[in-house]
């Protein structure tokens, strides 16, 4: 009898797709194949299989492949109209099938002088009238002229939101912290928990606090909850409803709710239900990063979102960055077995990007059906993590050097410091390279043997190597490298999504969750206890919490 997943396999087209099956058969010879004699046998791999676009340089001489498998990947993006897709994106159509809209994050970072027309309305023109409204307010509270309710200086800035519009904001923030105005103290609330918003702000000043609350909808539970109690929290102090508008922003696309909540629409910045959350940190929902590094550095960030957008959309498919490492995800998944990717910045700015990739690949990619609601029948998205080196080095590399799960990896980083301690960042750097060399080429037994390890102990000093890796290195990590590189995630992310025919713009996968919480969340808050009607694990689970929680306040 067929497995579930064998009659998927045997369902869909991709996998019964000529250009599909061509890969599988190649793939059976590169198992085969160890990176050492990839390497040996072609003196210019290094600089072969290495291309640079809008000021990253991105190194994947050490995956897996060889000129045979990026033919048969390039022509496998043809088969499955990857070109059409791409065009059709920039073009504004509906290409998010499953909300019947367009996906057009390229147009947030579109050069003024462009004309996109959706639904007859130059999109571009829109998106630089919110960018000017919202420099002109950055400006304000960055030079002291927007003052608070009391007439102090706003001197920290808590911006709400969940999802697409927190993990954008702050990984940003951080990235960019070096170019932030040190006298503005930006923070970020997020969670439901109370904890997050009670530790944000238990050390600020009302008269000095100012939030901005983020949310697309501006219906999101736990924004709303958060958003909620600032306005609480900021009452209790400044007493005076009028203080609101001196302390409250929104960044949304429903000014209705935005009035509703009580933020005066003038302090609203909008944006557009074609700009996905996870796609939305170059649109107003920036505005917490626009206040940090200025407009004029935000403005570079777009030029870098715009540089490898163009690149993108204009260079030959065989020197097609974006192109290229969305394919090598689909290699490195679909046919070399590896269950996950680890993203590894050695750069302590980009201390929040894998955790902003995750959102960004998983949320898009993690889908089981496509367009048409026929399962894809392969293996879709990889699970995303990372952390920084070089602590990680320290932790889970062990697993990526000698587990027995599968395991690509995406190293970052730069040539130059915004930091130079002694020689540290040499030091940095020099560990970056050495894992991606450790990874490729390992150590074999007889090397192990060679330097007098005991014939005991040598099992557990081999390293059998033939780990893939790229590295992805830029000069230096400044608005336009930032910008740039999130591009070619994101256009990364919509090549793989094309390949398997899913829609990488909906998120229906969790809502689900959201419904079965609101109505646990009425029997939790009931005054006595309500009849139960679920599993009897989640029952006992709801008994249990409502025996031993804390009293409400
Ligand atoms: C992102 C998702 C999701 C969204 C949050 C917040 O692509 O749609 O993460 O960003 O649920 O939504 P709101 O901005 O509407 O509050």
């Amino acid at each position: 009898m067929k497995s579930a997943t064998t009659r998927a396999a045997a369902a869909s087209a991709l996998a019964a797709s000529t250009a599909w099956k061509a890969l599988q058969r190649h793939a059976t010879t590169m198992q085969r194949r160890h990176l050492r004699e990839l390497f040996a046998a072609d003196t210019q791999r290094g600089e072969r299989f290495a291309i640079e676009a809008a000021g990253w340089y991105f190194d994947f001489a050490k995956q897996r492949l060889d000129a045979r498998t990026l033919e048969l990947l390039l022509a496998l993006a043809q088969v499955r109209g990857v070109p059409e897709r791409v065009a059709a994106m920039f073009a504004g159509e509906r290409i998010n099938s499953t909300e019947d809209r367009p996906a057009l994050h390229v147009a947030l970072r579109m050069p003024r002088r462009r004309r996109l027309l959706v639904d007859g309305r130059d999109v571009v023109a829109e998106v630089h009238a919110v960018l000017a409204r919202m420099a002109a307010w950055c400006e304000r509270v960055r030079t002291g002229a927007w003052r608070g309710h009391t007439g102090e200086r706003i001197r920290h800035v808590v911006n709400i939101g969940i999802g697409g519009s927190d993990l954008g904001p702050v990984m940003a923030f951080e990235a960019l912290r070096h170019y932030a105005d040190r006298s503005l103290d930006l923070r970020f609330v997020s969670n439901v928990d109370g904890t997050d918003f009670s530790e944000a702000v238990r050390d600020l000043d009302p008269a000095r606090t100012l939030f901005i609350v983020c949310s697309k909808t501006f219906t999101t539970q736990e924004t709303l909850a958060n958003a909620h109690a600032a306005r609480r929290w900021c009452l209790a102090a400044l007493r005076d409803e009028r203080a609101i508008a001196r302390h409250f922003v929104a960044v949304s696309t429903d000014g209705g709710e935005v009035a509703r909540f009580g933020i005066d629409p003038v302090n609203m910045f909008g944006f557009w239900d074609w700009v996905g959350g996870r796609y939305s940190m170059d649109s107003a929902i920036g505005l917490s990063t626009m206040l940090a590094i200025g407009p004029a550095r935000f403005a570079d960030m777009l030029a870098g979102f715009h540089a490898m957008d163009e690149h993108f959309r204009t260079a030959p498919a065989a020197r097609n960055l974006p192109l290229l490492h969305g394919l090598i995800a689909i290699w490195n998944s679909n046919f070399l077995g590896m269950q996950s990717l680890a993203v590894l910045p050695y750069e302590q700015y980009l201390k929040r990007f894998p955790a902003y990739l995750q959102q960004l690949m998983m949320e898009s990619n993690g889908k089981r059906v496509t367009h048409a609601g026929r399962a894809v029948g392969v293996d879709t998205c990889p699970i995303v993590w990372g952390e920084p080196g070089t602590n990680g080095q320290h932790s889970f590399y062990q697993l990526i050097h000698q587990g027995t799960r599968k395991v690509a990896c995406d190293f970052i980083g730069f040539c130059a410091t915004a930091n130079p301690v002694a020689n540290q960042h040499d030091l940095l750097i020099a560990n970056l390279f050495a894992q991606g060399e450790a990874l490729a080429f390992g150590k074999t037994a007889a090397e192990v043997r060679a330097q007098g390890v005991p014939a005991a102990q040598a099992p557990h000093r081999v390293f059998e190597g033939n780990r893939p890796s790229s590295t992805l290195l830029a000069r230096r990590l400044d608005p336009h490298a930032l910008g740039a590189l999130v591009a070619l995630y994101e256009h990364s992310t919509f090549v793989q999504g094309a390949i398997w025919d899913i829609d990488s713009f909906d998120q229906w996968g969790v809502e689900l969750g959201k419904v079965l919480a609101k109505r646990i969340g009425a029997e939790l808050g009931a005054a006595r206890m309500p009849p139960l009607a679920h599993d009897s694990s989640t029952n006992a689970l709801i008994r249990r919490y409502r025996r031993q929680r804390t009293p409400r306040q």
